[in-house]
């Protein structure tokens, strides 16, 4: 059968903010404007106008209009958009509609832990599960896991952190990524005095009264894994980072991590790893400080051992071969990653041996776990008087020069994406450079406090919530047509009606032009860029969860909330 594009009237299906941007994405072959309604719950008619033509959105190929009810301000549910015979998906105006999502993109993580047991307390009954991979049969990780064959003689326990994704494998490059945005919302939100953010109890964790900020217990579970999946003393590789850990061979759909009975094997050191976790660390280190300084020690001087290994060792790079059972998460450029890195050990330690390796630059890419050079520009605007001052005059500029440049790609579209690719083809987690976009955009304003860049984010916002080709909101639980399928081992209902779907807040991949999966294959064929999504658990180039992206959404819908 056809494909479902719902509507042709998208909006952000979730909620737009009573004194944010509030427009509809119209697709409609009329060159001339047309008229639109906005209805509340009632049916009554409370704001009228017409579009305004946008013309062919580049990712979609649809000619778009826009409609501005912007300066509609009153709160409320049910409402909804009307062009002609068509209506929009419903939605709600409120006065802080994004304090719901900052929870619960930020409650992802806690149900991805490995090696914990996953409470009903906390993540609710749906999502209780035994701990995964503690070494109980027939689980055989990751206590004490073994390196593949001809990589190493030692094993190491490396129990902890969170699972990638919908697979049951753990990388370093993308997991520091992701408890680094952690950690950066801690670090925004502390400096810009937003309080609920940063609150102990702010989560329902098992450490959410603990006397420390709940974002940072959570990225911790992380970082404790990070660092234990460095080469210990005595071994030839001391210091470097395991690239990854995971199974023989991709586990089968559903399987709970504890059902796992594959062997697990280390993967070889990398410098990309090394380095990722010298930026995470050293920024544990920092965070840590007023509430563990024993904890903070330890990260610093992991941090510290993985600088000095990726320096003897430059040119360890982990394989596009290597994704037998796990992802490559392949990276043969690493002199951004050795930038960042020293940008995080510098602004940590002010020792001046880190400086002369700072330098790499925001550009319009935007950054990634594989592309980290821009990390360098926003650590360095994070701590501004950590660094020298021309180098914090520089790095602002690229920043707002940068967002400039994704405020003028944003405009260009009919929908709201601040992620315009050159060669326009979407990625594989398209959905996180849009947010790790919005990131960039939202420091703008941070640094020059002009509302086009917050409307921005906002934006960018009602894009991954609905406002797209798709009429499809990718995240789950926020909108009526909500991403729910998301390709996952345990969060398995569409094969398994007695398990959940991915809980509220989990953010899908999204469009991916390359079709790398078999049901994006048999589905999506000839699909423009904007479309090749499916929501489909087997789906994965398309639709799998991720913890880099969810840490996307989290830090944007912080950021968002933030009064
Ligand atoms: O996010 C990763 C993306 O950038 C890569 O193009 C893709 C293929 O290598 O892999 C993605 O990461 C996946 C990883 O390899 C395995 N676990 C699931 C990750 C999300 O799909």
């Amino acid at each position: 059968g056809g494909r479902d594009f719902g509507s042709p009237v998208r909006v952000n299906q979730y909620g737009y903010e009573t004194s944010g941007p509030k427009k509809a994405s119209v697709a409609d072959p009329s060159t001339e404007p047309v008229p639109w309604r906005l209805v509340d719950s009632s049916g009554a008619v409370v704001r009228q106008g017409r579009t305004k033509v946008v013309g062919d959105d580049p990712g979609s190929g649809d000619h778009v209009h826009i409609a501005d009810f912007s300066s509609y301000r009153k709160t409320g549910t049910g409402y909804s958009l009307v062009v002609g015979e068509r209506t929009s998906a419903p939605f709600d105006i409120a006065a802080n509609p994004y304090a719901a999502l900052r929870t619960d993109a930020l409650s992802y993580f806690y149900p991805a832990r490995s090696g914990i047991e996953i409470e009903a307390a906390h993540a609710g009954e749906a999502y209780a599960r035994p701990a995964g991979h503690l070494g109980v049969a027939p689980n055989k990780g990751d206590t004490d896991v073994p390196c593949q064959p001809g990589v190493c003689d030692y094993s190491l326990d490396v129990r902890g952190g969170w699972y990638d994704a919908g697979d049951h494998g753990k990388y370093v490059v993308n997991g520091a990524l992701a408890a680094w945005q952690l950690m950066d919302t801690y670090e925004r939100a502390r400096d810009r005095h937003d309080r609920p953010a940063v609150r102990d109890g702010l989560l329902n964790i098992p450490e959410n009264d603990n006397g420390a900020p709940d974002v940072l217990d959570e990225a911790r579970w992380e970082t404790e894994f990070l660092l234990r999946m460095q080469v210990p003393e005595g071994q030839p590789l001391v210091g470097m980072a395991h690239h990854k850990i995971h199974d023989a061979a991709w586990t089968a759909l559903p399987t709970l991590p504890h059902q796992d009975s594959q062997p697990r094997y280390l993967h070889a050191p990398s410098t990309a790893a090394t380095l990722n976790l010298a930026a995470a660390a050293a920024q544990s280190a920092r965070v840590w400080k007023p509430y563990d300084k024993a904890f903070a020690a330890r990260c610093l001087s992991a941090a510290r051992a993985a600088w000095k290994a990726a320096l003897a060792h430059p040119d360890r790079y982990a394989p596009d071969s290597d994704e037998i059972g796990g992802g490559a998460y392949d990276d043969t450029r690493v002199t951004d990653e050795f930038s960042w890195a020293a940008a995080e050990l510098y602004a940590t330690t002010g020792d001046r041996a880190y400086l002369r390796h700072i330098d790499a630059e925001l550009t319009r890419t935007g950054f990634s776990w594989r592309d980290t050079e821009g990390l360098t520009d926003l650590t360095i605007v994070r701590l501004p008087h950590r660094f020298p001052d021309r180098m914090v005059r520089d790095a602002r500029k690229r920043v707002v020069a940068v967002a400039d440049t994704f405020l003028r790609d944003q405009r260009s579209q009919g929908y709201p994406n601040p992620y315009l690719p050159a060669d326009g083809k979407y990625v594989w987690g398209s959905n996180s450079a849009s947010a790790n976009n919005a990131l960039v955009l939202a420091t703008a304003y941070d640094l020059t406090h002009r509302p086009a860049y917050r409307d921005a984010v906002l934006e960018t916002l009602d894009y991954l919530l609905g406002r797209n080709a798709l009429d499809q909101s990718f995240v789950t639980g926020y909108g009526e047509r909500a991403s729910h399928n998301q390709h996952s081992r345990w969060w398995a209902h569409q094969l398994n009606p007695a398990l959940p779907n991915p809980p509220a807040g989990s953010l899908a991949g999204g469009p991916n032009s390359a079709l790398q999966d078999p049901v994006a294959q048999q589905n999506l064929v000839g699909c423009k860029p904007a479309t090749c999504y499916i929501d489909d658990i087997f789906s994965y180039s398309t639709n799998e969860v991720a913890v880099n992206w969810n840490s996307a959404l989290a830090w944007v819908a912080t950021f968002a909330a933030a009064r």
